[in-house]
């Protein structure tokens, strides 16, 4: 069924173990409680040929995967995601919650592999043209931190397994792109207590159910 408003696109990006798939539930509930119809989804993967180009770029086994490779990649499993779930879910009227979105990319390909960034330039606007979040939530917090959080699930993925300074670089060019992009980013500290980080995202629900 088309809904007679247009959908929003909310991405939720962070280091390891940031508490992103935690607070996606609490999201969307509060968002289908307002009336709205939800589409959950996260990159890579969201559709199954997205899913297998993930289970390839998370393989532990997969060492010898170049940094150019990954970050095609990632941006192959993006053109289908969004070709095939997002822009659809949109058109819909859903409001789509993604877990990481392009800004992972800057964050990880550009600041945690150190790629050139005009490299990813290029390849955002062959993907996505101007299509741009309508909001992120970036939840911050020190990587010792997230970490800690993150190794208590066990195995390690093929990012996991790398080290602080790669982490480091990664949220300092996150806390980079939320600087340069005010409007869009909104910064959560994450290194609260759950109930305390969805105190600060309370207000800010209110204020995307506002626009
Ligand atoms: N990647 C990339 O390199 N380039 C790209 O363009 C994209 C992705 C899109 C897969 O992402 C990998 O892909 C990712 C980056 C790369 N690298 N890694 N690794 P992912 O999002 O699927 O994987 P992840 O970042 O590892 O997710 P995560 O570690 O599960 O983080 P999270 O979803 O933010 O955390 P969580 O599962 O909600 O919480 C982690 C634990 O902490 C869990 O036990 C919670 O109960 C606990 N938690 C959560 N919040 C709290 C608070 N506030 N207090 C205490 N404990 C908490």
């Amino acid at each position: 069924m088309h809904s007679s408003e247009p959908g929003r696109f909310i991405t939720l990006e962070g280091g390891e173990g940031a508490g992103k798939s935690t607070n996606m539930d609490y999201l969307a509930r509060r968002l289908q409680a307002g009336g709205l119809s939800v589409t959950v989804t996260r990159e890579p993967g969201g559709t199954p040929l997205a899913e297998q180009i993930r289970a390839l770029l998370l393989e532990p086994g997969n060492k010898s995967m170049h940094a150019d490779t990954e970050l095609l990649l990632m941006f192959a499993a993006r053109a289908q995601h969004l070709r095939e779930r997002v822009l659809p879910a949109l058109a819909r009227g859903d409001w789509v919650l993604c877990d990481r979105f392009t800004d992972a990319t800057y964050a990880y390909q550009g600041g945690g592999r150190q790629l050139d960034a005009q490299r990813i330039e290029q390849l955002e606007r062959w993907v996505q043209g101007a299509f741009q979040p309508h909001r992120t939530l970036l939840f911050d917090l020190p990587v010792e931190l997230g970490l800690k959080r993150a190794g208590q699930r066990g195995s390690l993925d093929r990012f996991e397994q790398e080290k602080t300074a790669f982490f480091q670089r990664v949220r300092s060019v996150y806390l980079q792109r939320a600087k340069a992009f005010p409007q869009r980013f909104r910064v959560i500290d994450a290194a609260q207590s759950l109930a305390a980080v969805q105190a600060q995202l309370d207000p800010l629900i209110e204020e995307m159910l506002a626009r």
